[in-house]
């Protein structure tokens, strides 16, 4: 596999880009080597800047869930492209994505659309910092946010992956104010509310961790900050901008059956193009400007191209069994990398949650722990990542990111990922 075009690419970028790269997890220093530059895709593919196809288990770091330029979202553009690109004005379409929002998730009750992630999370700290009159909130280490300063405290994701956790930059009198509890740890959240509980904001969560790799709540966790935050009349906010339309069409407060007092959400709902929501309780969501206290704004937020890709999306994910099948075939997939990974005697393991996923180099089954996480033989997974990537598979370029399987990856692209898996496996025996 040639990537003499991307290498130039790489060192041209470098000239003008911070490390060459417009996001850091972008540019493979979590694996060694040079970031590739990608100029196409299609259904489960992806294409390089020399024409190497890739089937693609990154999908724009989820929002791609039905495959790259599916027929549906490229025709709702299209007709969009007819009619304009953005206004700065309120449109029929940001009415209709939001009420199917509201339907889908029933916790939300009112909801603005923001153009990231980041936008939502930063957003919903502040509504819930507004409503409370309180100024603490509780994180957990491992989970990543978007890049809100008081929230790049012990982040996962890239943060975790550049091995900076913490970043410059950021007051200490921000990061004071953020407390970072242990995920999936009941007892120290417990503690902490006994001896703290009147004085959070509120605790914001990815209820399926997915930039500690992949991380499922342990029984009873969600629930737990549920009841503690109605104890200590703290807002619960679930960050669903991964996990929302990802793991279920409700969401991962649908699977497990608690409701926050907030969500975010983000790329499933903009289809491939820029955009983050956030929603909730009416009574919390009115302090927001116009109608209450709380200022959040965006030129370009509602934009109409995002909608109308998230609307299209929407579709979509809707239509019956969407989530089954796209379930059953991430299970097929990790059975058959657990299969190999037994035989060629590598310890790994794996975690799934609807249609994303975790591999681990690991002796640990049913990884729940951030400490858990850290002790993965790193060394496999770069191994692992480049034998892959030589045999057609692109796979997230760090140990701690979740894989994403799309509508678009059939039995097809299930069977050649297991044959390149097995390569992978005997690679890092040799
Ligand atoms: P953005 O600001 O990147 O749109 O969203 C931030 C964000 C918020 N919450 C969760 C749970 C997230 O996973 C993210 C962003 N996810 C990472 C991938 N793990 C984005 C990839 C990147 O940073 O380049």
């Amino acid at each position: 596999m040639s990537n003499d075009n991307s290498r130039k690419l790489y060192d041209l970028a470098l000239k003008y880009i911070p490390g060459g790269v417009n996001s850091p997890v972008r540019a493979f220093k979590g694996v060694g080597g040079n970031p590739l530059f990608f100029k196409g895709g299609q259904d489960a593919y992806l294409i390089d800047a020399d024409d190497n196809r890739y089937i693609d288990y990154v999908g724009a770091w989820g929002p791609l869930i039905a495959g790259h330029r599916n027929e549906k979202v490229i025709a709702a553009l299209q007709a969009q492209l007819q009619q304009g690109l953005a206004y700065g004005a309120s449109t029929e379409a940001e009415i209709e994505i939001a009420r199917r929002i509201c339907e889908l998730v029933p916790s939300i009750e009112r909801i603005r659309l923001v153009t990231s992630g980041t936008e939502a999370t930063m957003s919903a700290i502040r509504v819930a910092r507004g409503y409370t009159r309180r100024d603490k909130i509780v994180k957990f280490e491992g989970c990543y946010h978007g890049h809100v300063d008081g929230l790049l405290v012990k982040a996962g994701s890239g943060a975790l992956t550049l091995g900076e956790p913490d970043s410059l930059g950021i007051p200490k009198a921000y990061t004071d104010l953020t407390h970072v509890l242990p995920y999936n740890d009941i007892a120290a959240v417990e503690k902490f509310f006994a001896e703290n509980g009147d004085q959070i904001a509120c605790v914001i969560v990815e209820p399926v961790a997915g930039n500690m790799n992949c991380v499922p709540p342990v029984p009873g966790f969600l629930q737990s900050l549920r009841t503690l935050c109605d104890s200590h009349g703290s807002v619960l906010i679930f960050d669903e901008v991964m996990t929302g339309f990802r793991v279920a069409l409700g969401g991962a407060q649908s699977v497990f059956q608690v409701s926050p007092d907030l969500t975010t959400l983000g790329k499933v709902i903009g289809g491939g193009l820029p955009v983050g929501a956030f929603g909730g309780k009416q009574e919390i969501m009115d302090m927001i400007a116009p109608n209450g206290a709380v200022y959040q704004a965006g030129t370009l937020s509602g934009s109409p191209l995002a909608v109308a890709a998230g609307l299209a999306m929407l579709d979509i994910v809707s239509e019956p069994g969407f989530y089954t099948k796209l379930q059953a075939r991430a299970t097929t997939l990790l059975d058959g990398l657990q299969q190999r990974a037994d035989a060629a005697g590598i310890p790994f393991s794996t975690n799934q949650a609807g249609a994303m996923f975790g591999c681990f180099f690991s002796e640990h089954k049913n990884v729940s722990q951030f400490s858990q996480v850290m002790q993965c033989n790193v060394e496999h997974f770069q191994s692992y990542f480049h034998t892959m990537l030589n045999n057609g598979v692109y796979l997230a370029p760090s140990a701690y990111e979740a894989g994403f399987i799309s509508s678009a990856h059939g039995d097809t692209e299930i069977q050649l990922t297991l044959d390149a898996a097995e390569k992978a496996f005997a690679a890092i025996n040799a």
